[in-house]
């Protein structure tokens, strides 16, 4: 990973090297804390951070079902986010927000350490692979269960979950496939590691309702509402595994995965085999947007620079 220059550290500007946390963190020891994955465009008009708000909100919330109160307001965050950006002089890069319990006391109950923030950003290409991007991935299901959603909560982009994601994603790639596709207690499909899940039908697309045990990805709610504006019927209901293997094409949504198509599902071929029509006409579309050059969906970029349109050179 090429190092940034400056890390953004409970309200100051840190060098790369000294952007660093006590052994004795809290959240180191038991996972209890709340992050975000976002993704800043080198836009047509200038560097733009895709979805800033529904992520910050995002992570406001998932910081509320924690019970963790967040020692920064959300337009300071706001403001922090744009200026990491500017000061490591990026075009492009993936924000990685995070929220977590410093050192202080030991123990699951301590409540008096301090909640800490920071924001690092680095840059991120395919993540799962150009070739992915490109031609679509291979999918396992997982031997290990999405946590049910008593136990788990899945709406909080919490650390902590991310043991079940990481768990899957391993045992994936030991086993030599791209990506782990994840069922819920009831068999159902619920997600992939770190992305939301779509199939095609003809003109209908399918992904599985909030209510599940998922993540309510943005790169999700934003395929859903560019779907619909294409002109295709976009239902959320739960489906099994099987609906996928017959499904005309299948892809995934995530930042950091943006829209990829999925080739093979457990040894199946999806459709021809191939990254399918439909996927390829949302994925163009998708990066038309987050690259500003979609004018109606210019509500979801905030410019890094404060002139209107980025910075003019
Ligand atoms: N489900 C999960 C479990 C998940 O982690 C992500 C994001 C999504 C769905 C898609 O959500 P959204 O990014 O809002 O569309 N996963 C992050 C993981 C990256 C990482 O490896 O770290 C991401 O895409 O940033």
């Amino acid at each position: 990973m090429e190092k940034a220059k400056k890390v953004w550290m409970d309200g100051r500007l840190v060098n790369w090297k000294d952007a660093n946390v006590h052994i004795l963190t809290h959240t180191l020891h038991y996972g209890f804390g709340v992050f975000e994955g976002t993704r800043c465009y080198k836009c047509v008009d200038g560097p733009a951070i895709f979805r800033l708000e529904d992520h910050l909100r995002r992570l406001y919330n998932s910081a509320h079902i924690l019970t963790l109160e967040l020692p920064f307001s959300f337009e300071r965050m706001i403001e922090a986010s744009k200026e990491i950006v500017r000061a490591n002089n990026y075009q492009e890069c993936y924000l990685r927000h995070i929220a977590y319990i410093g050192d202080g006391e030991m123990g699951l109950g301590t409540m008096t350490n301090p909640t800490r923030m920071a924001i690092a950003v680095w840059k991120w290409g395919a993540y799962l692979g150009a070739d992915g991007l490109k031609r679509g991935i291979r999918l396992k299901t997982s031997s290990y269960t999405r946590l049910p959603v008593q136990s788990f909560p899945a709406k909080a982009k919490a650390i902590g979950n991310y043991v079940n994601s990481i768990l899957a994603k391993r045992e994936a790639l030991k086993a030599g496939y791209d990506e782990a596709l994840m069922l819920d207690t009831a068999g159902y499909v619920s997600e992939a590691s770190g992305e939301n899940v779509f199939l095609v039908s003809g003109n209908t697309i399918i992904t599985p309702p909030e209510s599940s045990s998922i993540l309510n990805g943005i790169t999700r709610k934003s395929v859903i509402e560019l779907a619909r504006d294409l002109g295709y019927r976009v239902k959320e209901e739960i489906f099994p595994r099987d609906t996928l293997y017959i499904a005309d094409e299948v892809f995934l949504t995530g930042t950091a995965a943006e829209v990829t198509p999925v080739r093979e599902v457990d040894n199946r071929k999806i459709g021809k085999g191939i990254a399918g029509p439909v996927t390829l006409e949302i994925q163009s579309e998708f990066f038309n947007i987050v690259l500003g050059k979609n004018p109606e969906y210019k509500k979801w970029l905030t410019y890094v620079y404060p002139k209107k349109g980025g910075r003019k050179k």
